[in-house]
This record gives structure tokens, C-alpha cells and sequence, in this order.
């Protein structure tokens, strides 16, 4: 059939043409999902059953690791290996995104031109919760039109990408030397989500400064994984506990150099090592029960929000809103009354 004759502004035309191949389609589904328009559900729930399939890298790091570099070349190497890749970007300054240097979108246009590759970055704008699941949904798409690996590239900053990169399956994390003290460059929160370290810009002075640093903290003993993904969070009851067997994956350390594509198959071979693990540990099954439990946490207490926001009487809610401001009731009963009225 011909992509140009399919109907581009229905679900199941969208839907269709997507599967065909089309990297228009596929475009626009994003944009109807990370915009909530009216088509945004029935294309989630014609897609998701379709998605599941694709291997799920996520590359964090600080500002100028060279993050991007490195998924351009590692992209690379998945090419070479006969392996579609989608890229998602989610850090403003991402040569991905427009915001760097020339130099850098020039080389972007290797993997722009090839139809094995699809790139795509995604604001930061809205709230965080917002984020993490715009970029969920996004990679969801990505799996169901049939790319074989999905990298999502974030600055390892804050909670927030901690917790885009729990939609991973596999976490490298990006250093690299000469960033100041070693220790202190390797943040808090993200040594614990890495599966993988590359200690990129190996060509630098210091290279094994940072490696001896990242070593010595490994040895320490690094929190598990899903201490970090239950954290602050409260998960429905029946989640299956992390077994401790199944923990038994000790992060390698990659020095690589992005520029130059050095240590790029070494990283893949890495990832590759990890995807298998996770498959035969059961690692696999147990983050995508992790994912669905906290997605639905998510989608159904917004959607219990706005339930009740719709039924509430416009005055009701203000003067409940004052009422606790003049405190005379507690924002706790107030909203025991709120979801118990009958209006
Ligand atoms: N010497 C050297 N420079 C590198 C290497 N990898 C990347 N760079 C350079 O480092 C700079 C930052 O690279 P990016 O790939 O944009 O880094 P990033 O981590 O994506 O940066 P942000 O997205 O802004 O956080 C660029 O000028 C790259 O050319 C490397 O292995 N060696
Ligand atoms: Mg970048």
C-alpha cells in the first residue's frame, strides 16, 4: 500500500502506516502523545500491545561527558550489526536537539540520513511526572514500530532523570576525567542506577584517576538498584521482591572515546552482556512489573484526580480551599468530605 494514500490524522490510519515504516507517522504519533491530544489514547492503546520487544539503553551523565557522542557511535556500531535504533533525547543542550555546537549537528547527519535510525528529542517543559511519562510513552512507540535498541540520553542531574532512566533496562553512565575531584563528579543517585560506566574521553589526561575513583566506590558496595526505584514511592502491595541472586551483575568499566569511535564495540558488547543477564536472571520481567506498577500508580492517580475535580462544584472546592486556609478544618478531612460528597 502506498504510506502517502493512508489517512495521517486517524488512529488506525496513523497506526497503520507507523507499522509500515513510515517515519512520518511515527513522528506525528509522538507528537499527538507528548501534546495529549484526543487521538493520544486510542493510539497508546492500539500500540502498546505491540511494544515489548525492543532493548531499552539509558546513557546519563554530567553536562559535556559526551553523552551524545557516544550514542552517535554507538548507534553506529548497532547499524553495523544490523540493529534499528531510536534515539531519544532529553537534555536541552543535545546536539540531538539543535542546541550545540556545528560541529557537532554535522555529525549528526550520518545517523539523521539513514532510515535504520530515528531521532528524536523531547522538551523539558511541563512537570517532571509529566516528563518521565511523555518520554515512557515515546519510547513505547519507538518499541512498537519494531526498533530493535531505544536510547534515551538525559543530564544525570536530579530524581528526574533518575526516574526517566528507570524506564531503561540497561544504564551506562557517562564520566569522564578531568571534571574536578573524581569522587565528587560521579553525583549521588546516578552511581546507583548504572549498569555500565563508559569513562568517555579517554584520550585525557586523568582517564585512570576516574577509573581507579569508580572502582574504589564500586567496592564499597553500591545500594541495589530497586532500593533506588522504590524510593519515595509507594507501590501498589504485590511487587515482586528483587532476588538477590538475580543481583549479581557487577557494572564494567569502559573507557571509550567518542570522538574517534574507540571502545564503542566494547560498550555494545557491554550492553549486549547486560540485555542477556537480564534476560536469563529474570532481571527482564521484574523491571517491566516494577514499570507497569508504577506507571499505573501514576495514570491512575491522575486520573482519580481529575474524577473528582470534574464532579466537585466549582464553590464547594473554594470554599474548601478556604476553609483550610483559615484553618478550620484540616487539609486531611477536607479531603476525606471532598471524595465522600454526594453534590
Ligand atoms: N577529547 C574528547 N572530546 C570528546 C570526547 N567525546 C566527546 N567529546 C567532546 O566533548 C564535547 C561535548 O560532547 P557532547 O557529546 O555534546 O556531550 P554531552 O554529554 O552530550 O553534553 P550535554 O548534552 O551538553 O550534557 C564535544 O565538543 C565533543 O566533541 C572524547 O572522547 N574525547
Ligand atoms: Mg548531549
Amino acid at each position: 500500500m502506498n504510506h502517502n494514500l493512508m489517512d495521517l490524522n486517524t488512529p488506525s490510519g496513523l497506526t497503520e502506516a507507523l507499522l509500515a515504516g513510515n517515519r512520518r507517522a511515527l513522528a506525528r504519533v509522538i507528537s499527538h502523545i507528548e501534546n495529549n491530544t484526543e487521538l493520544a489514547r486510542p493510539l497508546l492503546a492500539a500500540l502498546y500491545p505491540l511494544a515489548g520487544k525492543a532493548h531499552i539503553i539509558g546513557v546519563t551523565g554530567s553536562p559535556g561527558t559526551g553523552k551524545s557522542t557516544l550514542v552517535n557511535v554507538l548507534a553506529g556500531v548497532y547499524r553495523q550489526r544490523d540493529l534499528t535504533v531510536g534515539i531519544i533525547a532529553i537534555d536541552p543542550t543535545s546536539p540531538f536537539s539543535g542546541g550545540a555546537l556545528l560541529g557537532d549537528r554535522v555529525r549528526m547527519r550520518d545517523l539523521a540520513g539513514d532510515p535504520g535510525v530515528f531521532i528524536r528529542s523531547m522538551a523539558t517543559r511541563g512537570s517532571l511526572g509529566g516528563l518521565a511519562q511523555a518520554t515512557a510513552d515515546a519510547i513505547m512507540v519507538l518499541d512498537a514500530a519494531g526498533f530493535d535498541r531505544i536510547i534515551i540520553e538525559t543530564v544525570g542531574v536530579g530524581q528526574s532523570e533518575v526516574e526517566i532512566a528507570s524506564a531503561a533496562y540497561t544504564t551506562v553512565v557517562v564520566e569522564a576525567p578531568g571534571l574536578g575531584d573524581e569522587v565528587q563528579a560521579i553525583k549521588a543517585g546516578v552511581l546507583e542506577i548504572a549498569d555500565i560506566f563508559a569513562v568517555n574521553k579517554a584520550d585525557r589526561e586523568g582517564v585512570d584517576r576516574t577509573v581507579m575513583a569508580l572502582k574504589m566506590m564500586l567496592s564499597l558496595g553500591v545500594p541495589e538498584r530497586f532500593q533506588v526505584m522504590h524510593h519515595g514511592r509507594m507501590l501498589p502491595v504485590e511487587i515482586p521482591q528483587p532476588q538477590p541472586e538475580s543481583e549479581g551483575w557487577t557494572p564494567p568499566i569502559i573507557k571509550t572515546i567518542a570522538t574517534t569511535g574507540e571502545g564503542a564495540e566494547e560498550l555494545a558488547d557491554a550492553i549486549e552482556h547486560h540485555r542477556l543477564y537480564l534476560e536469563q536472571s529474570g532481571g527482564r520481567v521484574l523491571r517491566d512489573r516494577l514499570r507497569a506498577a508504577t506507571e499505573l500508580r501514576m495514570i491512575l492517580r491522575d486520573y482519580l484526580l481529575e474524577q473528582l475535580l470534574d464532579r466537585t462544584p466549582h464553590d464547594v472546592l473554594q470554599k474548601t480551599i478556604d476553609a483550610v486556609a483559615r484553618r478550620e478544618v484540616d487539609p486531611y478531612t477536607a479531603v476525606q468530605r471532598l471524595v465522600h460528597a454526594n453534590h
